[in-house]
């Protein structure tokens, strides 16, 4: 009887899938009493294009996503890793903040890349991550490491993408905020412009404008990065000291503008505000002049200089003088309209493309033409610090009008760039000129999607290399106002996907983020970031990412004291941690080394005690150290975090410490 009352029903789905499988399984519905296709599009009311966006867009359990979107994550100081074409989350990676689940923040290894981020008698719990930047090899993302900047603290971060985790943290000795993070073609430098020009040396300087205008400045800092030792090395870092205007983002040169970097600038007026003494609110004082400065520079002369002696050393950073800037040939500026944001460099290095929001034009620059005006010396004067200004004229090969608050642009495979415009809420495409596009079909508007609202930053795959994709586009908009119910009066901010291979641009989906403003984002194929999906060997110590000498492996777990130090080398692996038991005297100090001696995928234990603040994620092969005072007396469970077996809630042990 039983048997029967299974096997009717088997029998009729098997018929089903058969019938369906023949006339097709289009009008056939999943199983009995599910319904069609055809009534499930009919019930939610979705429309032919809806239910090709969500097809194009869905994702098979135990298929994998063809693209890895690296976002910032805005105030919550981390990185979020997103699949696409799904948007669906894969990874937040603690960067400025401590992240629990990783850990992060807790062992004595990610203490030290939080604090590495910190001056004297600094305590930062967050930052305000802005712009990702992906390693890259000859003007190419590499998959290799992936940099990102905190504007609140002016600070850059180094992730390794082997285990998606930072590495290290390097805080700007002599600037305060900053924007952008860029990286060179091969890597050799990141770029880290101020945003917010402040005294320098660092310092205090009453805020007048006299003072502003002399004491006041600018900085854009080269960091060297060594990619061998996958560090920046602040030593063979250099500054360019430039006029107190507020530097935006950046973007270097490749291909033929290799050598050269370019930045935008705002508040050339030099507007300090004022409102409670009667000065013109802030924005309005730095919007007054028609034209701000683009900030080319010529980065590799400014290497040469510095090697050659003429940089003085600041806070233990080479800086080159605004002066030696100037006369030694490296720092020109152009014209641009006023108050840009995005400084986009076009994939053959040819274009330079700039987005004024309060001008209904970008502004393309051609780097052919900057050099010939430099060569010429074709300046239409000069700033007050003796800057020379490139005229205008001379320098701009078009202007196309792609509607209103044009703000950041990125390109596709097809010489199309595509500029975001913050007051239209709306994306507009737009193409090239030579030798992308010529004749009539050069610097041409083409298409303009609206999106839901806002939008800051767009990036399309690989869109700001020499090599862009041209599959799709993420707009990264700031408000999302009725796109999601409300969860109280903090909105989510909204990622619309943008499918860009056709002429015609065309939406596939919303994401929300329920966790800061994620200003901008990088798009790489899979395919092309190969990371570990265990450490290596056992006893891999994260922070270094070589074996680490206090590891051990089964059989050698154990505990020794010296004098008021309680040392244990313990291990972890499914269902237990040996050793189980650690006794320590009230005010010792307890150092716990643990590794994860798993060799399987996803074996991931945690690592936590009672009341002592104490998190680890242990990953199978890593080793990681704890060091805290055992300043009470008691009996403190610990207990392994991450749901790891069958016998999970047993993997756990004591800490006693006696009075
Ligand atoms: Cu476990």
């Amino acid at each position: 009887m039983r048997r029967h009352r299974w096997l009717i029903p088997g029998i009729l789905g098997l018929a089903v899938a058969l019938v369906a499988a023949v006339a097709g399984r289009w009008g056939a519905s999943a199983g009995p009493g599910q319904p069609t296709l055809q009534e499930v599009i009919r019930a939610r009311g979705l429309t032919p294009d809806q239910v090709l966006a969500a097809v194009q867009t869905y994702v098979p359990p135990g298929k994998y996503d063809e693209y890895l979107m690296f976002s910032s994550g805005g105030q919550s100081g981390q990185v979020l890793v997103y699949g696409l074409p799904s948007m669906r989350l894969l990874r937040v990676i603690g960067v400025f903040a401590p992240e629990p689940w990783q850990g992060y923040g807790f062992s004595k290894e990610s203490r030290e890349i939080l604090a590495g981020g910190e001056g004297k008698g600094e305590s930062l719990a967050w930052g305000d991550t802005h712009h990702p930047a992906l390693s890259e090899t000859k003007g190419e993302y590499d998959g290799q490491y992936l940099f990102i900047n905190d504007k609140a603290n002016a600070r850059i971060a180094v992730i390794d993408l082997r285990d998606f985790s930072t590495k290290q943290i390097v805080r700007n000795p002599n600037a305060y905020s900053n924007h952008g993070a860029v990286v060179s073609p091969d890597t050799d430098y990141v770029l880290e412009a101020t945003q917010y020009a402040a005294p320098f040396p660092p310092g205090y300087r009453a805020l007048s404008q006299e003072a502003y205008n002399q004491h006041y400045r600018g900085l854009v800092t080269f960091w060297r990065f060594d990619r061998a030792r996958g560090r920046i090395d602040p030593a063979r870092s250099f500054q360019i000291e430039v006029p107190p205007y507020w530097q935006d983002l950046a973007d270097f040169g490749r291909l033929e503008s290799d050598g050269w970097a370019f930045i935008n600038s705002f508040n050339t007026e030099r507007a300090i505000g004022g409102t409670l003494d009667k000065q013109p609110p802030m924005e309005i004082g730095a919007s007054a002049r028609d034209v701000d400065y683009l900030h080319i520079i010529n980065y590799r002369r400014a290497a040469e200089l510095v090697a050659q002696g003429r940089a003085r050393t600041v806070n233990g950073i080479k800086v080159l003088s605004l002066r030696d800037a100037v006369e030694g040939g490296v720092l020109y500026f152009a014209p641009e309209p006023k108050s840009p944001h995005g400084v986009d460099v076009a994939p053959r290095g040819d274009y330079i493309v700039v987005g004024g929001k309060l001008d209904p034009n970008v502004t393309v620059y051609s780097f052919r033409k900057i050099q010939q005006a430099v060569r010429d010396r074709a300046f239409s004067g000069r700033d007050p610090y003796g800057v020379p200004i490139l005229a205008f004229d001379r320098v701009v090969a078009a202007q196309v009008k792609v509607g209103l608050g044009p703000l950041h642009t990125q390109f596709d495979d097809r010489g199309n760039a595509y500029t975001s415009l913050f007051l239209d809420s709306a994306v507009a495409k737009w193409t090239l000129g030579e030798p992308y596009h010529r004749g009539g079909d050069a610097w041409k508007l083409v298409d303009t999607l609206p999106v839901q609202y806002n939008i800051g930053h767009l990036a399309t795959v690989m869109g700001d290399t020499a090599r862009p994709g041209g599959k799709y586009l993420v707009a990264l908009n700031k408000w999302s106002v009725d796109q999601y119910r409300n969860v109280g009066p903090l909105f989510p901010q909204n990622l619309q996907l943008i499918d860009i291979s056709g002429e015609k641009m065309r939406l596939l989906s919303n994401t929300p983020v329920g966790l800061a403003e994620p200003h901008l984002a990088q798009i790489i194929p899979l395919e092309r970031v190969t990371s570990w999906a265990v450490y290596p060997q056992v006893g891999i110590n994260p922070l270094t990412m070589q074996p680490d000498p206090q590891a051990v492996t089964a059989g050698k777990e154990r505990i020794e004291r010296r004098g008021r130090t309680v040392e244990v080398w313990m291990t972890a692996m499914r269902s237990h941690f040996t050793p189980d038991r650690i006794r320590a005297k009230k005010g010792d100090t307890v150092i716990i080394h643990i590794t994860n001696i798993e060799r399987a995928k996803d074996a991931i234990h945690g690592f936590a005690i009672d009341r002592h603040n104490i998190n680890l994620s242990l990953e199978p092969g890593k080793t990681e150290t704890v060091i805290f005072t055992a300043d009470r007396a008691g009996v403190f469970p610990f207990y392994c975090t991450e749901f790891c077996s069958a016998l999970h809630l047993e993997m756990a042990g004591y800490l006693e410490v006696e009075p």
